[in-house]
């Protein structure tokens, strides 16, 4: 593109913002309004099989999409992608990411609306939201899938007592009276006592949400003289697993195994603009101009030991004046404070 003279709008106005290097990045796809689009298209109550097929469907053709994605977990209106630590996608630029994810996913709900819902015409665009988080490592994303499907939970079991008082003849106000303040447990003996309902034989789609990832399966087809054939193939597992145990995760471990290779990687966290939380903040103080200084000053080739340790004093008293650096490490003419992880130093505010 030649640069024109309002070119400067794009290069001093827009910023696109990369997401920290060796992150785990999340992707959370939440429907509109989608409180009334449910009641408009009927969806049946609490859950809808077919709008949660359909929400799946969408999420298996975001994996087949983007190779990237490593998991994926659905409930209700919502889904969240995992994107794999070391991923380069669109070079990690946030607003990128984010906008053709969003953007894909809706396509894909509207192109298969159909295939879901034969006798049941859109009367309202369905659009979702988007946002992206960072997580730093894989206790933080096992912690955010457990949240959502802890969520899912929380508001299915309501839900379901909710519904079933309904049916049984009860207005919404009494319904959320007879439920204000239930524990669990409550709501488990409720359903058990007043409706014979087993809350653990209900649907594990609705109790648990849904899990999409890739893993091996092996299909046996025969030969032409009728011997057995095993092939093994990649596909994508739609599934509704607990998620919150180690189970799953230990049987998985490829989902979010470790990826990082060599050490070079950790120049690409240079240049964020803000320390994402979680992140363990460093700061590289390094001297200007210093071979001109140390050439006026005399110092000793090509080590100066008077030179270095003033460095080290002066890094001592850094760690005197600010307690959050708990390390320092320094060589020649540069220095390098590691500060604990959560510190809330200047607000982590960078400059
Ligand atoms: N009946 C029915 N409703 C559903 C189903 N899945 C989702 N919903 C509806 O979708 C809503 C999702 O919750 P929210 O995302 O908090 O509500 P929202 O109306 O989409 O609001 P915003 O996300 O803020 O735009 C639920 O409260 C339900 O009303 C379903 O399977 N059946
Ligand atoms: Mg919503």
């Amino acid at each position: 593109m030649a640069n024109s003279k309002y070119e400067y709008v794009k290069r001093e106005f827009e910023f696109n913002r990369q997401l920290p290097a060796s992150n785990w990045i999340v992707l959370r796809i939440d429907g509109c309004h989608f409180h009334r689009f449910s009641e408009l298209h009927a969806f049946e109550k609490p859950n809808d099989e077919s709008a949660l097929r359909l929400m799946n469907a969408c999420a298996t053709s975001m994996l087949k999409k983007y190779n990237d994605i490593v998991f994926a977990y659905g409930a209700s209106d919502e889904y969240s992608f995992v994107f794999r630590e070391e991923t380069e996608l669109y070079n990690r630029r946030e607003s990128k990411i984010l906008s053709k994810c969003v953007s894909y996913f809706t396509s894909v709900y509207m192109r298969k609306w159909k295939d879901f819902f034969p006798n049941n015409d859109l009367k309202e665009l369905p659009y979702f939201d988007a946002r992206v988080v960072c997580y730093p490592n894989m206790k933080t994303v096992r912690d955010y899938l457990a949240w959502r499907q802890v969520d899912c939970h929380i508001n299915n079991q309501y839900n379901t007592c909710f519904w079933m008082l309904i049916q049984s003849g009860k207005t919404k106000n009494e319904a959320y009276q007879a439920l204000k303040g239930t524990s669990s447990k409550d709501k488990n003996k409720l359903l058990l006592q007043q409706f014979q309902i087993n809350y653990n034989d209900e649907s594990a789609m609705f109790r648990k949400g849904s899990t999409v990832y890739r893993d091996k399966v092996t299909k046996v087809k025969t030969d032409d003289y009728g011997n057995p054939i095993k092939r093994t193939r990649q596909a994508i597992i739609v599934s509704n697993f607990d998620i919150i145990g180690p189970e799953f995760w230990e049987k998985h471990q490829y989902i979010l195994g470790k990826e990082k290779y060599g050490y070079e990687y950790v120049k690409k966290f240079v240049n964020i603009p803000r320390s994402p939380c979680s992140n363990w903040t460093i700061v590289r103080i390094s001297a200007c101009q210093f071979d001109q200084f140390s050439l006026i000053h005399s110092f000793d080739k090509p080590n100066d030991e008077t030179a270095l340790r003033l460095m080290n004093a002066s890094a001592s008293l850094m760690m005197e004046q600010f307690p959050d650096i708990i390390f320092g490490y320094g060589f020649n003419n540069e220095y390098s404070f590691v500060f604990q992880e959560n510190t809330e130093l200047y607000n982590r505010e960078e400059s």
